[in-house]
């Protein structure tokens, strides 16, 4: 599901009348380039067809309740899944507490650097989250030379099928539950991080919301998990965005085809931990 409100010539739109577009094996539908599309909401699993119905009311309830506003354009769509997804364990989570954006992006800096991404791979990375108009999907970048490798830059790459088990949902919520962090957002970006670093490919994942009243990210890896930093950026900033650090020698095509076609179900859940110090971290290998 994507909800998105039109800004631009075209906001003479009466306003709350929602044009939704139910979108069953068909290609995108065609955007109007005159028009800034922000974004609103968006979800995806993957389902029995059973429950086809029950989910599409729960997404479009979902876009229509967003605490970010009225979308004036929700988008579900509907694909049949031919290949047989992939198994996949999710990544375990751990929290560091961080006071400030310049601590967080010190320990950023730490963790990628210990995973052996280099320098100008990390400044390449906080240069694409610094701007103010974050990218659709994710940025791929090369982890030693720092190259911009996603063929559209305006997109990005946009991680797509994944989803979860129903009883690894439930493991995945009571563990989440012990630390106080059972919410949709974390559990979300969680599974979607865990597809991520299941790709051969790629060494790390950094993200940053562009809701500007959330203010914790994550760097994820492939030992250490899902490393959830506070304090990521500053209350109000609506900066974000995802980078995806690949090996220097990947293949881009395979890497783009993995993160946006192949379907990958969780159906194992690694233990969580609450709040650790970097040192625990680096000292962790918990998968
Ligand atoms: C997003 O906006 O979906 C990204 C949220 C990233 C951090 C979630 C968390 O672990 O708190």
């Amino acid at each position: 599901m994507r909800a998105s409100k039109k800004h631009g010539r075209a906001k003479a739109r009466k306003r709350g009348s929602v044009e939704a577009a139910c979108k069953i094996n068909s290609s995108p539908l065609t955007p109007n380039p005159s028009l800034f599309n922000e974004h609103i909401s968006g979800a995806e699993g993957i389902y029995e067809e059973a429950e086809i119905q029950k989910i599409i009311k729960k997404y479009s309830e979902r876009a229509l309740n967003h605490p970010r506003g009225r979308p004036d354009e929700i988008i579900i769509s509907i694909e049949k899944i031919e290949a047989k997804p992939r198994l996949i364990k999710s990544l375990p989570i751990v929290t560091l507490k961080c006071d400030t954006s310049k601590q967080a992006k010190a320990n950023i800096l730490k963790i990628l650097s210990e995973a052996g991404i280099g320098k100008k791979a990390v400044d390449t990375a906080f240069r694409i989250l610094d701007n103010k108009n974050p990218m659709r999907g994710a940025a791929l970048v090369f982890s030693e030379s720092g190259t911009r490798a996603e063929p559209d830059r305006e997109r990005g790459v946009r991680a797509s099928r994944i989803g979860i088990t129903k009883k690894a949902e439930k493991k995945l919520s009571a563990e989440l539950r012990k630390f106080g962090i059972n919410t949709t957002t974390v559990k979300e970006a969680a599974i979607l991080a865990s597809k991520i670093l299941s790709c051969p490919e790629v060494i790390s994942e950094l993200c940053v919301s562009d809701d500007p009243d959330y203010i914790t990210g994550y760097v994820s890896l492939k030992n250490s998990g899902y490393v959830r930093i506070t304090n990521i950026k500053k209350k109000g900033d609506s900066k974000g965005g995802r980078v995806i650090f690949i090996k220097e020698q990947s293949d881009i095509e395979s890497v783009v085809v993995f993160l946006k076609k192949h379907p990958v179900l969780i159906n194992k859940i690694s233990k969580c931990r609450g709040i650790c110090t970097i040192d625990e971290i680096f000292n962790s290998n918990n998968r």
